[in-house]
């Protein structure tokens, strides 16, 4: 549910980016700062390994107009894609209103998006929420790349609601 505060006239909505490790999370937000105006976005913070792994999150403001004399704003996040940092995951997960589920396409990493999107499952429902009442946006990524798979088979493996 969005959070609606009435005394600053604000709709608040979070959106969790959510995959396997170097899906493409981080570069989707880093993407969606630099195609945006100054005025409608706020400083991206990132916090990152060495290998630039996401070690905690990404967080990306954005204010997209006013809505009945309300002002919209979005708050991006992405989780870290490795495994060991389910805790952080499920941290970051805390209030989510809607989920981009970044797969990556090539023929090799289809475990680790299954993996990832089980984990997902698991974290919501370990916080009271059922993944069949959440908006989720599948994006099927890298498909520049060689060795990607058809998406009529990524499709087949039903990583998608129950
Ligand atoms: N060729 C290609 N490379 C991409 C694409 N999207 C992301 N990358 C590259 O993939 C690498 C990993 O991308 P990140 O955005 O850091 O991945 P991530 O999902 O945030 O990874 P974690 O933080 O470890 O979970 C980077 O070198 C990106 O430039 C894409 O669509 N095509
Ligand atoms: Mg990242």
């Amino acid at each position: 549910m969005s959070f609606i505060n009435y005394n600053s006239k604000e709709i608040n909505c979070k959106i969790v980016y959510f995959g396997p490790a170097t899906s493409g999370k981080t570069t989707n937000l880093q993407y969606i700062f630099n195609q945006t105006h100054p005025d409608g976005r706020g400083r991206m913070i990132s916090l990152q390994t060495q290998s630039e792994h996401t070690l905690f999150f990404d967080f990306l403001p954005l204010a997209l107009g006013t809505l009945r004399g309300f002002n919209v704003r979005f708050h991006l996040y992405t989780v870290p894609g490795q495994s060991y940092y389910d805790a952080s995951r499920k941290l970051i997960l805390r209030g989510v209103d809607g989920i981009v589920f970044v797969c990556d396409s090539n023929v090799t990493r289809m475990e680790a998006n299954l993996e990832s999107y089980s984990a997902l499952v698991t974290n919501l429902e370990e916080q009271g929420y059922e993944i069949d009442k959440i908006p989720i946006v599948f994006q099927y990524n890298k498909r520049d790349l060689p060795n990607v798979c058809p998406l009529s088979e990524i499709e087949d493996y039903r990583l998608t609601r129950s």
